[in-house]
C-alpha cells in the first residue's frame, strides 16, 4: 500500500510548536526518544487510527493504555452521548460516580472505599497523602524506572547509595521536596530490607507499579511483590500498588489479582475512564476515611467523577467484565508476541522481550532485563529505526523504547498477522 508522506503532519507540528511546548501536552508524544516529527491523529477507529496525511495504522499505543476496547467504540460513544445530553458537570454526587466505584470495587478486593480524580497523577499523588495522614510518618519508598506521574515528590533519581535521598530529577522541584523519598532499585527485595531496618518506622508508604511498565515492561520477580508485603505489614508501612497502568490489563483484577497480593491502597487511571480523564486511588476502608470530608487529609477537584468520564468508565468495564474478554485478549497478545520474538530472532537481531497479559516490550538488547539499569543498556538508537520503520508500514507502537505495547479487544488475527510480517521484513533491515 503506497504510503502518503507525512507532509500534513509536519505542517501541524510547525503550528503547534507556535503554542504548546514541544507542540504537545504531553512530552512522550513529540517522538523525542526515537526522532523526527511525530504523526498528528485525525481519527481512531476500532484498533486503527489515521494521520492528517490519511496513512493509517494498527495503533498499539491505544492511548498509552486506556482503550483496551479500541478507539471509538459503539457502546462507549452512545454511553458518552447519553449522559452528555443529560448534562456534562454538576459539581455534586451522581450515582454514575456510585456505579463505576462499584464496578472498581467488584474487581479488586482489596479496595473498599475509593475516590475518583481526573488523572493518575493526581491517584497517586493524593495517595501518598493519605498514607503519610494515616501513619504520621514521612518518608516514601519508591523504585527507579516506575513512574507515578509528574507528582515533585517522585520526581526523583536514586541517590548514589542505597540510604541516600532522592535528589530532584527536574528542575523546578525544591530539594525539599524529594527529601522525604527514597529511590531504590526495582525487583531487588534485600535494598528494602536494609533501608527498613533502619528506618521502617519512619516510612509512611511504599509505592511500586507491580508490573513496571514505565521502564519498558519489566514483571517482578518470584517472590519479590510477596517480599514487599511481608515487610511492610510487619512495619506498619501501607503498601500502594500503582496499577493505573496494570489494572484491567494485565488482568480484570490488575497484578494484585496475577500475583495473589493484598495491598493497602491501590491508585487506577487509564481504563478505568475508557479514554476519558479519570483517576483513582482507593484501599482499606480505615485508610481511605482519613481523607476530607470523613477524615482531615485534604484532597478535592472540580471535575472528579464527572458523568462523562464515568459513562465511558462504566461502559468499557461492563465490555471487560464479560465472559472470555480476557481468554481472547490473552490469545491474541501471546501470539503477537511469539511472533515479534521470532521476527527478531530469524533476522538475528538480538532482543529480550518481555510480556504480561496484554501488555508487552521488546528490548533491543542481548541481556535479560530486570530493572531500570539493564533496560538503559537497550539500544534506543536501533529501536528507533524499528519504530520507524514500523509506522512507514502502517504499525504505530510507542515512539520510545521504555514504554509498552498494548493489544486491544479490537486488533484481529488480521492485525496481528500483518504486524509480524511488517516486523520480519524491517528486523532483516536493522
Ligand atoms: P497520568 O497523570 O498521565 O494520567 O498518569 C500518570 C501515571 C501514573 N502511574 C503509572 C503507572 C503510569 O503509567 C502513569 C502514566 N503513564 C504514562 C505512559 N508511560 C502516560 C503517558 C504520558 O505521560 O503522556
Amino acid at each position: 500500500m503506497k504510503r502518503a508522506r507525512y507532509e500534513k503532519s509536519k505542517k501541524a507540528y510547525r503550528s503547534a510548536r507556535k503554542f504548546l511546548p514541544g507542540g504537545v501536552n504531553s512530552p512522550v508524544r513529540n517522538f523525542a526518544g526515537v526522532g523526527g516529527a511525530p504523526v498528528f491523529i485525525r481519527s481512531g477507529k476500532g484498533s486503527h487510527v489515521a494521520d492528517v496525511d490519511g496513512n493509517d495504522y494498527i495503533d498499539y499505543l491505544g492511548s498509552w493504555g486506556p482503550l483496551i476496547c479500541g478507539h471509538a467504540h459503539p457502546d462507549v460513544v452512545k454511553a458518552v452521548t447519553k449522559a452528555m445530553q443529560g448534562g456534562s458537570s454538576f459539581g455534586a454526587p451522581t450515582e454514575r460516580e456510585t456505579e463505576l466505584a462499584r464496578l472498581v470495587t467488584d474487581a479488586f478486593p482489596s479496595i473498599e472505599r475509593l475516590r475518583m480524580v481526573n488523572s493518575g497523577t493526581e491517584a497517586t499523588m493524593s495517595a501518598i497523602r493519605i498514607a503519610r495522614g494515616y501513619t504520621g510518618r514521612d518518608l516514601v519508598i519508591k523504585f527507579v524506572g516506575c513512574y507515578h506521574g509528574h507528582v515533585d515528590g517522585l520526581l526523583v533519581q536514586a541517590g548514589s547509595g542505597a540510604t541516600t535521598f532522592g535528589a530532584p530529577s527536574s528542575p523546578g522541584i525544591p530539594k525539599g521536596y524529594t527529601r522525604n523519598t527514597i529511590a531504590l532499585p526495582f525487583n531487588d527485595l534485600d535494598a528494602v530490607k536494609r533501608v527498613c531496618a533502619r528506618r521502617g518506622k519512619d516510612i509512611a508508604c511504599i509505592i511500586i507499579e507491580p508490573v513496571a511498565g514505565n521502564m519498558g515492561v519489566v514483571p517482578p520477580k518470584a517472590g519479590y511483590l510477596e517480599g514487599l508485603r511481608e515487610v511492610t505489614k510487619k512495619l506498619g508501612i501501607v503498601l500502594i500498588f500503582d496499577e493505573v497502568m496494570t489494572g484491567f490489563r494485565v488482568a480484570r483484577g490488575g497484578a494484585q489479582e496475577v500475583h495473589g497480593i493484598d495491598p493497602d491502597m491501590t491508585t487506577l487511571g487509564k481504563i478505568i475512564g475508557g479514554g476519558l480523564p479519570v483517576g483513582a486511588y482507593g484501599g482499606k476502608a480505615e485508610i481511605i476515611d482519613c481523607v476530607s470530608p470523613v477524615g482531615d487529609v485534604y484532597q478535592a477537584g472540580t471535575l472528579s467523577g464527572n458523568p462523562l468520564a464515568m459513562a465511558a468508565g462504566i461502559a468499557t468495564l461492563k465490555r471487560l467484565s464479560r465472559k472470555g474478554f480476557y481468554e481472547k485478549l490473552e490469545k491474541k497478545s501471546a501470539n503477537l508476541a511469539a511472533g515479534l520474538e521470532k521476527s527478531a530472532r530469524d533476522a538475528g537481531v538480538p532482543t529480550f522481550h518481555t510480556r504480561v497479559g496484554s501488555m508487552m516490550c521488546t528490548f533491543f538488547t542481548e541481556e535479560p532485563v530486570t530493572d531500570y539499569d539493564s533496560a538503559k543498556k537497550s539500544d534506543t538508537k536501533r529501536y528507533a529505526r524499528y519504530f520507524h520503520s514500523m509506522l512507514d508500514r502502517g504499525v504505530y507502537f510507542a515512539p520510545s523504547q521504555f514504554e509498552a505495547a498494548f493489544v486491544s479487544e479490537a486488533h484481529t488475527n488480521d492485525d496481528i498477522e500483518r504486524t509480524i510480517a511488517a516486523s520480519a521484513d524491517v528486523m532483516r533491515t536493522l
